[in-house]
This record gives C-alpha cells, structure tokens and sequence, in this order.
C-alpha cells in the first residue's frame, strides 16, 4: 500500500498533540500572578465582622500636608475600596470613624487620650479606640508621618487578615533602627545569587523613566517597616558613583522617601583610583580623605536623607584597606567621618576571609574584627552574617555575636535563595531566622541571645540594623517563586519586631497572599513551618555545609577539590574519608570552638553535647558513631535523612496539590509546578550525597530505601554553564 505522506504527518503531529495534551491541561489561566503581593485587598467575605469593618471603617480622615500623608491617604482609599467595598475620605474629623494623623494634628480632646499610650519610636505607631463626639473612632496616630504610615498598613493587615477590630489598643515601635534591604544588582541588570529575573531598577532609563514598580517596592517594604535600601552589589561597581549614576539615584530616592525607605550605596574602597584620578585609596592619605569628603557632599546636596555605604572590603578579591597596610577600623573610619557631617552611616561587612592567612575560614572573621572592637567610629556598625562561613542551609551563629561590646553589630541574614533551591524549593525563611535570633551568645551570662546583641540591648548601644540580601527581581511576583514572597515578608516583620513567632507572621501572609480559609491556611503554615529542614534533610544533614556545585551554587557537588582556593572546595569541608566525616572544629582539630563563649564554647566541643543538627559541622566522627536521638550508625542516619527530606517534600507536593480547589488557579499552578522541579532535585541531591558519601564509608544503602536513580559518575559530570544568578556577570 501506498502511504500517503501528507496523511502520515499530519498523524504523527496529531498524536504529538495528543501526548503532550496533559501538559497543556489549560491553555488560558488567569488569576492571581503575584505581583501584588500580599497587598491585594480583595474583598473581605461578606459576614459580620464584614459589616463591623464597614462601619468602622469606611469614612475616614488623614490629616497632615506631606508625601507621607498623600501616600497613606491614596493606599487607604485604595485598600479600604478594595477590601469593603466602599472607601469615603471625609473633609473633617468629626464625619470620621477612622482618623489618621501625628499626634501634634489631631484635635485636643484626643490627643490628651492618645498621648501616654505613644510609643517611644520615632517610627513607632498607636491604633486605638476611643470615643470622640460621643461615637466610637479609630484612631492611628504617631510621631512622625512615616509612623502613621506603619500603623496603617498594620491596621489594613488586621482587616487582610479577619481578625477583630474592635476596641483597638496596638502600640508598636521597631526593636532595630536600620532594617535594610541588600540588592546584590549590578548596573548591567544581572543580580549576583537572583533568581526573580533581572534588576527591578532600570538604570539604563533612569532617572527620567519611572515603573510603577518602584512605588509598589516602596509600597510593600513600607507594610512591613523595612526602612532602608542598598541599590546595587556588595561586588560594587565604582561607577555608581559618578554624577551621572548619582542623579538616577536621586529618583529613586526621590520615590522612596515618602515611604520612609533611605537610600544606601554599596562602594568600592578603590573609587578614589578608578573614578577620581587619585593614585592611591589608601584610608589615611589626605587627598582621598577629601575626595571621599567631596564625595559624600555631593551625593546630600542630592539626596539629603541619603543613608550611607555598605562596603565589602579585603574579601573575595574586593579592594580595601588592608592593600595599604591599614586595618578595616582605618578604612571604615575614613568613610565614616566623611559621612558623619551629613548624618550617615557605613555598614562595614565582616565577611573577610584572605587566602594569606592561612588559618581555618570560619574562624577569620572573628580574628579580624575581634581586635579591632572599640576602634571604629560611632557610625559604623558592622555587618555581620549569620553564621561563619556563608549562608548555609544550617550554620551555627558567627562568633562574633556578643564578641564585640564596643562595637555595633548588623546583623546580615539572606533572603535570596544562593544555597537553598534558587527559586524553585520552598523554603520559609521564618524558622532559620528566629533560630540564629534566639541563639544564646552567653556574652554576658545566659539569656544574652543575637536578637540582643543586635537590638543593642545588651551592651546598651544606640544604633542598630539588620539587613536582609534581597530576592527581588523582575518577574511579576517579584521572588520567582510565590511562597518565597513570604521570606521578604518575614524578613520586614521580624526586623520590626524579633520576638514575633515565624509561625504567626507566616500565618498573616498565607491569609494576605493566598487565602483566608482556615483550613488551608492551617496545612500551608504547617507546610511552610518545616520546609527549611525539610531541605536541610535533602542538602546537608547533621551540620554538613558547602557542598553544593562550583561557582553557581546549583544543586549537589560534594565532590568538588578543583577551585583554586582550598576553602571554595566542598571537600574541605565535609572532610569524608575512610574513618568517618565532618570537620572538627573542637579542641583536638582547629579548635574554632574556642571563640564561643562558655558555656556554649565547652557544649560543641563534645559530641555528645553538640546539637545533632550540628554535629557535623563542629567534629570528625566514624561512619559507626552512634546518634543519640535514634541509635542508628552515623552512616544509617544520614542515609535516612537524605531519603526523608526527599520523601518530605512528597508530601509537601501533595498537601498543595489537595488545595487546589481552595486557591487561585494561576498561584496554585506556579507553585506546584515549582514542587516538581523540587521534587526532582531533593532526589538529585540525595542520590549524589549518599553515593559520593557511600565510597568512603563501603556501607550499604539501608535495606528499604530505593536505589538512587543513576551513577555517582552521572551526577558528577552534570554541568549547568547559565544556571542563573552568577557572579562577576
Ligand atoms: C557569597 C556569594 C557571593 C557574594 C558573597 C558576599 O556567593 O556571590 O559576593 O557571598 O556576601 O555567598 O560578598
């Protein structure tokens, strides 16, 4: 028979269609695509509380002339419209049930009310209930107009969220004065460790062209009290100062102010050489010095409120002062007093390590800086990570918690998903977050926690700061991944206030960003609650770190010993071999125990009193040392938790996929599509782990746990040469 060619290709595309059909389950979804965060201001179901808010709510008044003021008015009108259907600014106080203004605006008979309810912040705000010509009125009141601002936002989370509104008293003040946002973006767009796309800001068409996005970033770091921006990449180009930069600096600056967001820079240390012709940057050098007077003039003539630098500084190939013999307290001190008369401040960053010294890298930092506490200036804080090596799944705190009396320290946590998933797991933030916050130092005797040390309590200092690396790029949910939205959120919320639980600020988000039914808000919270060790499980169980691909931090590569430094290779850190693995850091090995405080110094020194979670991180155990808290060999248990992470993230995948008829088609979808890719990739990193591990430990995989789905071999020679998000790019 004669087959007719045509008849047979049009056969063959249409059983293509037919089986590439379930991928294109709906070819159209709409819905929900992120962007508007956890501002979306849907309506509020209709019900009882509905009407109360109505009441409550819907005539109101901002008193006040500024920016702030405008802005508060315009995010009431178009919240309040949004959330309950109707929204009436009223021209006087008396027609208002809600009433928002500074304390010095609002008539007499309520401020004598308000007044010792205040709190002590400049920034902080009050929401009350009071009774105002005979009728119950809402008043959100503060010192300044950026307070009111906050206590609106917050009264709207309380309307977002269903929660009472009645008989209100919610005073709040930020326990840190800086809470900044990190951008690692460079001036060509590439963000260093992004995965949301490329830069939000648009240097190129700045500062002429203005998105909208750039009030929606003000918007959304305002809700949650973030106070500060750094622009552009701690790897900073030097250009970024030259007058042309500085005016598209100004614009945004310009956005931001009414939203209480100062502008930072990141700076190179080497600027007086690259841009100002000057032969030498060295700190001391009276011509740099004055360049860098000149400098920041300029930049306040601009920006009057403009905040300071952020500097990387002797680290990572970065110029800085130690390449003029001087110490980071002399360079730092150079910027400081150029800034000082302006009212600004430089974050110094305490990730140094140098391949000169030849001392083990979690234990340089501290070294450095240590030293030098009581040295820096009264506007430097210093910008510390936290744990000593770099952003791991798991670290313990950097010792230079508590170490520095003399000294503020910033504390600089990332949001940014560099070494947990990109942005394509699910990892809530919250957890690691209040982990390292609630980790006692012992500085000054038990109870002396990070949140301490950094909120200046503890040492009773003035100024203080957190500082988160920002996820943000250009997709239209702004993280690339819309669970990890809330790793911005939680970030704000707890820069705000530490001692909030992650639990409850991930709880306001879900009911925010995705849905107010309690009982998916209940299994998303719950999901997200265990996600971070979920993927700890699947990375680097039991205190391993750094074991992840070269160079792009993509995906498992405990095998890698070809970087030119020794302290860039994984093997240096998970130190397998025959006997066992882990690193002993305790007295018998390089002893970075010692710089702990007692009685925590003496608690991970032993294993037998080390956190199991960090067990490996701190000593070099044998492959049969026993685990206390389930008997298993140590080969067994980290076989069995590589498995359990992997198998955890099933049922996560399926938890979400139970939702589905409970959450918005679009949101639902690019959230369970992201589950797939990390459903494949927990598998990836189990399989890789537990093979390479295997070689040295000759012990089986456990009986009942399913065999890994290739070759060590296969794993080691996967290559991603444009995984997202590199640096130097
Ligand atoms: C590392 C990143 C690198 C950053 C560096 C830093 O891989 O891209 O430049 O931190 O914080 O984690 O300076």
């Amino acid at each position: 028979m004669k087959i007719n060619y045509r008849t047979g290709r049009q056969f063959i595309c249409l059983l293509l269609v037919l089986f590439s059909f379930p991928l294109l389950a709906k070819s159209i979804l709409t819905g929900e695509d992120g962007y508007r965060l956890w501002l979306k201001y849907d309506p509020v179901k209709q019900d009882q509380q509905a009407e109360e808010y109505r009441q409550q709510f819907a005539h109101w008044q901002v008193s006040g002339k500024s920016q702030t003021a405008q802005v508060i008015r315009d995010e009431l009108e178009n919240a309040l419209t949004g959330l309950l259907g109707t929204s009436a600014p009223v021209a006087g106080t008396s027609g208002a049930s809600l009433i928002v203004g500074r304390l010095a605006e609002l008539p007499e008979s309520l401020r004598q009310a308000l007044k010792k309810n205040l709190p002590a912040s400049e920034e902080g705000y009050l929401i009350k209930t009071v009774s105002y010509q005979g009728r119950p009125v809402t008043v959100i009141t503060a010192k300044t107009d950026v307070g009111a601002l906050y206590g609106s936002f917050r009264l709207l989370r309380l309307i977002q969220t269903h929660q009472s509104s009645r008989s209100l008293n919610i005073a709040s003040g930020p326990k840190l004065k800086i809470r900044v946002l990190d951008h690692w973006d460079n001036l060509n767009r590439h963000i260093e460790r992004g995965y949301a796309g490329e830069s939000i800001w648009d240097w190129h068409k700045l500062p002429v062209y203005i998105y909208q996005r750039y009030y929606d970033y003000a918007r959304a770091n305002a809700s949650i009290g973030i106070n500060g921006t750094v622009l552009n990449n701690v790897n900073a180009d030097p250009l970024i100062l030259t007058p042309q930069y500085l005016d598209k600096v100004r614009a945004l600056a310009d956005i931001f102010r009414p939203y209480g967001i100062k502008v930072y820079l990141s700076v190179k240390f080497s600027s007086p050489q690259l841009i100002g012709g000057l032969k030498t940057s060295d700190p001391l050098n009276t011509q740099v010095k004055q360049w860098w007077q000149d400098k920041a003039r300029e930049i306040y003539q601009k920006i009057p409120d403009f905040g300071g630098f952020l500097v990387k500084a002797n680290s990572e190939g970065q110029p800085g002062p130690g390449d003029f013999g001087r110490t980071h307290a002399e360079g730092a001190n150079m910027l400081a007093d150029a800034l000082a008369p302006h009212g600004g401040i430089v974050m110094w960053r305490a990730f140094v390590y140098a391949n000169e010294k030849h001392e083990e890298r979690s234990k340089q930092a501290y070294s450095e800086f240590k030293p030098l506490d009581g040295q820096f200036r009264s506007n430097v804080l210093l910008q510390v990570k936290n744990g000593p090596i770099d952003f791991q799944p798991r670290e313990p705190i950097s010792p230079l918690f508590g170490a520095t009396p003399k000294t503020p320290l910033m504390m600089e946590f990332q949001i940014t998903m560099e070494y947990l998933g990109f942005s394509t797991h699910a990892v809530y933030l919250g957890p690691l977050y209040k982990e390292v916050l609630n980790t006692d130092t012992y500085a000054r005797g038990p109870g002396s926690t990070v949140a301490k040390v950094i909120d200046g309590s503890l040492f009773n200092q003035s100024v203080s700061g957190i500082a988160g690396v920002s996820d943000i790029g250009s997709d239209r949910n702004w993280t690339g991944h819309i669970l990890l939205q809330a790793n911005w959120y939680v970030f704000g919320r707890l820069a705000w206030d530490h001692s909030q639980s992650a639990a409850d600020i991930a709880g306001d988000w879900i009911r925010m960003t995705l849905t107010n039914d309690d009982q998916a808000v209940a299994t998303i919270e719950k999901m997200m609650m265990v996600s971070r060790e979920v993927a700890v499980n699947y990375m680097t169980p039991l205190g391993l770190h750094h074991i992840m691909g070269a160079d792009h931090h993509y995906g498992p590569g405990p095998w890698v010993d070809f970087l030119p430094r020794d302290d860039w290779n994984p093997v240096y850190y998970h130190k397998a071999d025959k006997y066992g693995l882990g690193f002993d850091r305790s007295p018998t090995g390089v002893n970075a125990v010692a710089q702990y405080f007692s009685p925590l110094r003496e608690q991970l020194s032993d294993p037998k009193t080390t956190p199991e979670n960090l067990l490996l991180w701190f000593h070099h155990l044998p492959w049969d040392y026993k685990i206390a808290s389930s008997g298993r060999t140590l080969w067994n248990e980290l076989v069995y938790r590589y498995y359990q992470g992997a198998a955890d993230v099933k049922v996560m995948a399926k938890q979400w996929q139970e939702l589905e008829d409970k959450l918005d088609p679009l949101q639902f979808q690019q959230v369970k599509m992201a589950f797939d890719i990390q459903q494949q990739e927990a598998e990836w990193w189990r399989d890789a782990c537990v093979l390479y591990f295997q070689q040295f430990s000759g012990r089986p995989i456990p009986e009942g746990f399913e065999k890994p789905h290739h070759t060590l071999a296969y794993y080691e020679h996967l290559s991603f040469p444009y995984a997202p998000g590199q640096s130097g790019r």
